[in-house]
């Protein structure tokens, strides 16, 4: 059995690339809807807006020579303490060209991983943020405006993966670990830096959300069970609390893996939902990606020592869908800065020349009225509406 299936990975995964019909699973269709409706920000809590410096500098300086030259970008990457978000920076970092805010919810740890990168302290800072509390969100929005710099590019990295967990854990706000921290979360602060995004000069203006090939049933990950599947989202709108509402958005039992993907299924949601809204509207480009199956990071920590053990060398040898940190690094670097990369509304994925390509969503992870409806419960959960 074993055998059967390693013999048809490497299939499934050339053809999961080119072509995303597989297991005659249908194709979505590219829908592009526009919306007209745009709600204005409601925010409600603790912080109130608050006025952004007016000193936000030009995004073309003059230089000696009398030519403009570009300012740096600021881009804030959340969980990039480690793995992608941490590889992203130092890539970004490296260039000079970026000034990174590691939004991280261990200063510590992050201060380490900056230094032990060899990211140079003029290229960077470290902000708390904890994406599992509302409260954190809103302080960290409200301590990024204070400190008077532009937001040029949001990175939304950050996750947890919980695939060991038998009962449910839960933010500080009562949700389900991993939709509350890897989606909720980052639509709160997403939605806040929206204006902030808005208010700056820099030509290329993105917001970035990551996402996954295990959220996409359209390919042979994407199968490999539990699949995701937000269903009809009466969990989500019961508040994933797990008294009087299931912790799973589709109302189901607890299953911590499946959480994690139908968690990536709103990230990939939310990225189209962005453009749809406000592409048109603002010049933002918003972009999700599938970066590859980086096996080595801390995103498998909870998960049995086995299989930590053998699943960089499952992916590096049989699916060779493996990419190391590093070159995940570039390739989400790519999205934020890269001139040839500013389409909105597109999934990025890489070929194994690491050539980035426009990938094809699932049809649940495309379907436009799950999106607007991800969005308009989502809002509500968080206090925007
Ligand atoms: C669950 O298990 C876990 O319980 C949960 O905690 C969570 O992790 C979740 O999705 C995440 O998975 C899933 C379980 C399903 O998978 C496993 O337990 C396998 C773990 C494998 C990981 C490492 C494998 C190591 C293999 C050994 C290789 C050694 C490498 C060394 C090589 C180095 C050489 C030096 O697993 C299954 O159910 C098994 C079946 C999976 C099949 C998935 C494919 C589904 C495709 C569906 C369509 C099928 C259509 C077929 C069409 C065929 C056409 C020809
Ligand atoms: P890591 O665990 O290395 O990185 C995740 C980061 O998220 C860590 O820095 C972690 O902080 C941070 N984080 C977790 N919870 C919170 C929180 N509540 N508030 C703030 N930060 C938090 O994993 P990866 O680098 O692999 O994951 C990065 C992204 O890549 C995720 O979105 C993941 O879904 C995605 N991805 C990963 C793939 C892979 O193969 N690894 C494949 C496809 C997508 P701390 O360091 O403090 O734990
Ligand atoms: Mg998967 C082409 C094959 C391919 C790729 C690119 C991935 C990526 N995986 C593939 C195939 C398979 N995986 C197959 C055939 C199996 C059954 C043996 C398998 C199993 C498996 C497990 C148990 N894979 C996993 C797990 C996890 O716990 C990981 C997960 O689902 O995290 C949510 C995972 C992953 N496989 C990937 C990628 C990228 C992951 C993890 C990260 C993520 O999606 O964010």
């Amino acid at each position: 059995m074993a055998l059967q299936a390693t013999s048809s990975f490497s299939i499934h995964r050339e053809v999961s690339l080119k072509d995303c019909s597989l297991f005659g699973v249908p194709l979505s269709t590219h829908l592009k809807v526009d919306f007209t409706s745009r709600k204005e920000f409601n925010q409600r809590g603790a912080l109130k807006t608050q006025a952004v410096a007016t000193t936000t500098p030009a995004a073309n300086i003059a230089s000696t020579d009398g030519k403009k030259t570009l300012r740096k970008g600021t881009v804030i990457i959340t969980g990039a303490s480690s793995g992608l978000g941490l590889a992203t920076a130092k890539s970004l970092a490296e260039t000079g060209k970026w000034h990174v805010i590691m939004a991280c919810r261990d200063f510590l740890k992050a201060e380490r991983a900056a230094k032990s990168s060899g990211i140079a302290k003029e290229n960077y800072t470290v902000m708390h943020l904890d994406l599992s509390s509302f409260d954190s969100v809103r302080h960290f929005v409200g301590n990024f405006r204070q400190s008077g710099q532009p937001l040029d590019v949001l990175v939304c990295n950050a996750a947890v993966y919980l695939p060991t967990a038998k009962e449910p854990m839960f933010t500080a706000d009562g949700f389900e670990l991993s939709v509350g921290t890897n989606h909720l979360g980052h639509f709160l602060l997403a939605r806040l830096l929206l204006d902030d995004m808005k208010k700056s000069d820099y030509p290329s203006k993105r917001l970035i959300i990551v996402g996954s090939i295990t959220g996409n049933t359209n390919t042979l990950a994407g199968n490999v069970p539990p699949k995701a599947n937000l269903g009809d989202m009466r969990g989500l709108a019961g508040g994933l609390n797990g008294l009087n509402s299931s912790a799973m958005i589709d109302g189901g039992h607890f299953d911590g893996a499946k959480a994690y993907k139908d968690s990536k299924v709103c990230n990939m949601l939310m990225m189209q939902e962005f453009h749809r809204r406000f592409h048109e509207e603002t010049g933002i480009t918003f972009a999700s990606l599938y970066p590859g199956c980086i096996a080595t990071t801390g995103l498998f920590r909870e998960h049995i020592p086995l299989f930590r053990l053998l699943f960089p060398p499952f992916q590096k040898y049989i699916t060779k869908g493996y990419v190391s940190e590093d070159e995940s690094g570039k390739r989400l670097a790519q999205v934020v800065s890269d001139p040839s990369l500013t389409k909105s509304g597109v999934y990025w994925s890489w070929n194994h020349n690491s050539a980035s390509f426009e990938n094809q969503l699932s049809e649940e992870a495309s379907d436009v009225s799950k999106a607007q409806k991800v969005w308009e419960i989502s809002e509500k959960l968080v206090g925007l509406a």
